[in-house]
């Protein structure tokens, strides 16, 4: 491995434990430490993603880029693109983060036609190939990008135009493609301009009919390929459309349904998502954990004062404990993992800054855990749960819900004064303290 970038950092990262008061030691993150009975890297499989950390120079819509990225250099070419993922590996390779998720366009160069763009990508993946195998770090997913182009103005699936449509289908055919051969165990899709601008100009029918005949074709191609991989979507309600379809992980799942795609398709839950969508985070999480639908996780965090896409780094112990209850309950993400899908605020200019803040998202997430971890144990929580709703195991329960009892044997059961409900109190605040328990308990034991 070239040491050509980040020379700030010469060692991999190590484990100090949580006195350690160097910056870039991990306090909490130790992948092979078991947390009920599995490592806490097969619990979190982490990854890192190319476009904020290495595609990205800081620009942002009031200005150009701050951040010292010299890999990037201003070009679009093979050259620009080669150092990049020299650039990100290095990084990779020092972190010890075992994942990494990209976009077709974050590593190849969009050249002069498709062809041209296939072949780079097709020469880029052989060399990410190459380096996967001298650092042992695995694709956790791949995705097309259908938004940055402005052929994708006004959507990709849900395209007025079909010529668009099919140019995106050759597009995700072939990032399919890629990431299995690079061994990726899963593939997402975020329809970030599957939505509208305004109605005026949108036929919300045709749209949807469009969206799942795409959703459809990925499945046929994964069955053709025999790609072993999840198919995921990624929920997002708005930004950069004024309203996007795959607004949260009800809607989707919904749609899925509607379509007859329930089954082909899980959920990559990204947390700034979630509260976009006017959701805590939790709140997705626990949907998808319900209905069968949990796939992976996009971690990051939005800004409780700004009302967009923040993508900042997680660093709350107290948001993370939940959602991670919920996967630990669950039996874990299987195949998904936590990809940070966050960038560095433009100010942190320092190529270190990007050591910073993974290893601070990392142990953020490895604290989560073993607090989540303690509340299962505890198990206080799931009884409470499972005793709130006792009654429904029960004769007049179970008669409902088998479909024994019509509403007018319901009528006459209490109009015979044979049904008398009683007043229980949901224990907020109790189990609020339960839930506060378990996050200072665990840090105790870290
Ligand atoms: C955009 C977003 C994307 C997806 C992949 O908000 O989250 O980066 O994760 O396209
Ligand atoms: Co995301």
């Amino acid at each position: 491995m070239g040491e050509a970038f980040f020379t700030g950092v010469t060692e991999p990262i190590r484990y100090g434990g949580p006195d350690s008061t160097d910056p870039l030691e991990f306090k909490v993150w130790q992948p092979e430490r078991l947390v009920l009975g599995k490592p806490m890297v097969e619990w979190l499989r982490p990854g890192v993603c190319v476009w904020h950390s290495f595609s990205w120079d800081g620009r942002d819509m009031f200005g150009a880029g701050t951040l010292d990225r010299p890999w990037l250099g201003g070009a679009d070419d093979m050259a620009a693109s080669r150092e990049r993922l020299a650039a990100a590996f290095e990084f990779l390779a020092k972190l010890g983060a075992p994942y990494y998720c990209f976009h077709d366009r974050d590593v190849a160069p969009e050249g002069s036609s498709f062809a041209e763009f296939r072949a780079n990508l097709d020469a880029l993946a052989d060399e990410a190939a190459g380096y996967q195998e001298q650092t042992g770090v695995r694709l956790l997913w791949g995705t097309a990008n259908l938004f940055t182009d402005p052929r994708y103005q006004a959507g990709a699936a849900t395209n007025p135009d079909p010529e668009v449509f099919a140019y995106a289908a050759a597009q995700v055919k072939h990032m399919l493609e890629v990431t299995q051969r690079l061994g990726g165990t899963n593939y997402v899709l975020w329809g970030g301009r599957e939505g509208y601008d305004t109605l005026l100009n949108t036929d919300l029918r045709r749209e949807g009919e469009q969206l799942a005949r795409f959703l459809h074709l990925v499945v046929e191609h994964k069955a053709r390929i025999g790609f072993g991989g999840q198919l995921l979507i990624e929920p997002k309600p708005m930004e950069p459309t004024k309203h996007q379809y795959d607004y949260d992980a009800q809607s989707v799942h919904g749609f899925l349904a509607r379509h007859g795609l329930d089954g082909e398709y899980r959920l990559n839950i990204e947390a700034n998502h979630a509260t976009l969508a006017g959701h805590s985070f939790h709140h997705e999480v626990a949907y998808a954990a319900a209905n069968g639908m949990l796939g992976s996780i996009d971690a990051n965090r939005g800004d409780p004062q700004v009302g967009w896409d923040t993508d900042q780094f997680p660093n709350s112990v107290d948001d993370l404990v939940m959602p991670l209850y919920e996967i630990l309950r669950a039996g874990g993400l299987g195949q998904g993992g936590f990809n940070f899908d966050a960038k560095l605020r433009r100010q942190s200019t320092d190529r270190d800054d990007l050591f910073h803040a993974h290893v601070g998202a990392l142990d953020t997430l490895a604290m989560a855990l073993l607090a989540a971890a303690d509340l299962v144990e505890r198990g206080d929580l799931a009884a409470g749960v499972e005793a709130r709703y006792a009654g429904w195991g029960g004769e007049l329960g179970r008669s409902i819900l088998g479909g024994g009892l019509s509403l007018a044997d319901l009528e006459a059961r209490v109009a015979a004064g044979a049904i008398s409900p009683v007043r229980r109190s949901g224990g907020q605040e109790r189990l609020e303290n339960v839930v506060n328990r378990s996050v200072w308990s665990a840090a105790r034991k870290a």
